[in-house]
């Protein structure tokens, strides 16, 4: 089973992410059911070290946290541009469940992760935009922020891939506790 750990987004903010989809030729972008944000990408996983990680994930106790999405940017490897996403703003609560997270998918027995959490909502895996096209882009949608949302949960979901366009299940949500109050 493919599995992946994410934050899933309310309707309004998946709304406003819509506005984001568009102006890149050639892109088939991520449909709004899909928008998300991963904190931990786990690939294929077995029945049993799916368990062992469930089990894992249940025991995190970490406070829920506001989020804003803001801005556009890309991930490129040398000049091919491979993700289109949306930005979140920085929030100490997010880097602080990821690490959690990847402490506790570790203790099930999975392999680190190790690389540097970006926190963002793919939009496109685009297929060789051309560069004016995706500077234009991004320069376009630079002032883009969504709504505030209150994040309460995060959720294991597989994915089915091969299709059209993948299908994510949500296999299992774990409760954070009550925002932590301000200081
Ligand atoms: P991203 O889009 O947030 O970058 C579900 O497939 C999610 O897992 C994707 O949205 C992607 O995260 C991440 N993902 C998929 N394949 C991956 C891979 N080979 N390595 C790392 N992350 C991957």
């Amino acid at each position: 089973m493919r599995l992946f750990v994410a934050l899933s987004l309310p309707e309004n903010v998946r709304w406003q992410l819509r506005l984001l989809c568009g102006g890149l030729p050639g892109a088939r972008w991520v449909p709004p059911e899909n928008l998300h944000i991963t904190l931990r990408f786990l690939g294929e996983v077995d029945g049993r070290d799916a368990e062992y990680v469930d089990a894992s994930l249940a025991s995190i106790r970490a406070p829920g946290f506001q989020l804003k999405l803001a801005g556009v940017g890309h991930f490129a490897s040398g000049s091919r541009v491979r993700t289109v996403w949306a930005g979140v703003e920085k929030e100490p609560a997010l880097q602080h469940l990821h690490d959690k997270i990847e402490s506790a998918v570790v203790r099930a027995g999975l392999p680190p992760d190790g690389q540097k959490f970006t926190p963002h909502v793919t939009l496109t895996w685009p297929k060789d935009p051309p560069v004016p096209k995706l500077q234009q882009y991004l320069a376009g949608h630079n002032l883009f922020r969504s709504d505030p949302f209150e994040i309460t949960h995060f959720t294991l979901f597989s994915s089915l891939t091969g299709g059209e366009a993948s299908v994510y299940r949500a296999e299992r949500s774990y409760a954070l506790t009550a925002k932590a109050p301000a200081t």
